[in-house]
């Protein structure tokens, strides 16, 4: 199943195994507002995603619109997230549909159940959840796959932990025309979209149903998101694809991940797209279009990085691992961060490549201090520090060389969920150790 290369040693085989138990765990307001925010504030929006698109060398402008204007206000951003998600879903992951008529189900304090019923199709699943000590209502963080989270320090700070499988929602191993799982069972085994939409959609309706549960468990202004590696790329589309998540946590999620992917089809060793498309049915169908030319795509990884925009972001990449793509992922995360810096919130993202055990989901002491600031931050709302950028040195990509466009001065407020407590506007400082 691994195709992680023989530099990995020992203790990553162990971490690769763990994939297999984890399968059956079975179980518009202004920034700094105390709000959840919505799953897609965008939804309103009118968006015309083209048949055709133009080649482009370099990173997108994710400040440019579809019809070639650039957006000039904060409040602009709204739409243009929009724009960015219905392109990220018509040529990378796959759509991502939007709560159906019917989601039911129970929160209590140690399970989450879902039912789901939407085109006279229906579904169910379930998560474990772990308290943390103390008296609740919780935050929560969603540790996808059970791998590489750091869940010791998530449950001292005071947050929840809510165990997802994601497999029980978007199957790996099968086919492209035979998907299966809870996502699958509703819209059927050749839906175009990918798995790793699927898993962000599964979230969704868990988060549906914290929201209906009246939060006296579960706080649904607290929500959080990690994994590893696959369960990487899906904590990245999880927090992308929706604005409750309050703080998104991507761990070497390499290739159809964070990483850009114009420079992925640059770096050497790093998994290639043809490779992360058909190795599992992660991405969309469509994207079958782009492995070969990701140059075609009207957007990159750091387009997604901007989706998450103005909400917390904390990347961790291990350069280590050529596989992983982590120079890649510095150049998606630089470029992200322009968007970040623009809306006002340029310190509500960290980026860490900087680490020093190379084992592949290690849970690794270098993140514990970032890891607990930004819950502090965004989840538990106690804590104001700002994000950085700890950039390995040999895994450093350079912005200038991937982007043409420049950084607009955007006037007026931000529009989105809460950012922090309460808002700051520095921007992140970039170092190389
Ligand atoms: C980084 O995530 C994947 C990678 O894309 C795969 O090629 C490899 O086989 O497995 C990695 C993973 O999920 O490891 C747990």
């Amino acid at each position: 199943r691994s195709r992680i290369r023989s530099t990995v040693i020992a203790v990553t085989v162990s971490a690769l195994a763990v994939v297999g138990a984890a399968a059956v765990i079975s179980t518009s307001t202004t920034a700094g507002a105390a709000v959840a925010g919505v799953e897609d504030e965008g939804a309103d929006c009118a968006v015309n995603v083209p048949s055709s698109t133009t080649s482009n060398a370099k990173l997108p402008d994710p400040f440019k619109r579809i019809d070639g204007t650039r957006i000039s206000t904060r409040s602009d951003w709204r739409c243009r997230r929009e724009e960015i998600k219905k392109l990220a879903e018509r040529f990378v992951y796959g759509t991502k549909p939007a709560k159906p008529a019917s989601v039911t189900g129970t929160v209590s304090s140690t399970n989450i159940t879902v039912n789901v019923s939407d085109q006279g199709r229906s579904a169910s699943f379930s998560a474990s959840v772990s308290l943390p000590g103390g008296t609740g209502p919780f935050p929560a963080v969603f540790v996808v796959g059970g791998l590489g989270a750091d869940t010791a320090t998530i449950r001292a700070a005071g947050v929840a932990v809510i165990n997802y499988d994601p497999l029980a929602v978007g199957k790996e191993g099968t086919g492209r025309t035979n998907k299966q799982g809870a996502f699958y069972s509703i819209y059927g085994a050749t839906s175009g979209t990918g798995i790793l939409a699927a898993w962000a959609w599964g979230v969704s309706r868990i988060i549906d149903v914290i929201e209906q549960s009246g939060g006296s468990i579960i706080k649904a202004d607290g929500l959080g998101v990690t994994g590893c590696s696959r369960y990487g790329k899906g904590a990245f589309a999880i927090g992308a694809f929706d604005q409750r998540i309050a703080l998104t946590m991507p761990i070497e999620s390499g290739s159809g991940g964070v990483p850009a992917m114009r420079s992925i089809a640059t770096e050497s060793g790093a998994q290639p797209l043809s490779s992360a498309y058909s190795e599992q049915p992660w991405l969309g169908d469509a994207f079958s279009s782009f492995t070969g030319n990701p140059n075609a795509l009207p957007i990159d990884q750091h387009s997604l990085v901007a989706m998450v925009a103005p909400r917390g972001l904390l990347i961790m990449e291990n350069p280590s691992i050529a596989w992983l793509g982590a120079k890649s992922g510095s150049v998606s995360a630089l470029a992200g961060a322009e968007v970040y810096k623009a809306l006002g919130v340029g310190d509500a993202i960290t980026y860490w490549s900087a680490v020093s055990d190379g084992n592949h989901c290690a849970v690794r002491s270098e993140w514990r201090d970032p890891l607990q600031k930004f819950l502090k931050r965004f989840l538990l709302k106690t804590g104001n520090d700002a994000g950085v950028f700890r950039i390995a040195s040999n895994a450093q990509g350079s912005l200038s060389q991937w982007v043409d466009w420049t950084t607009p001065t955007l006037s007026g407020s931000t529009s989105g969920p809460a950012t922090s407590n309460p808002p700051t506007s520095s921007a992140p400082t970039s170092s190389v150790p």
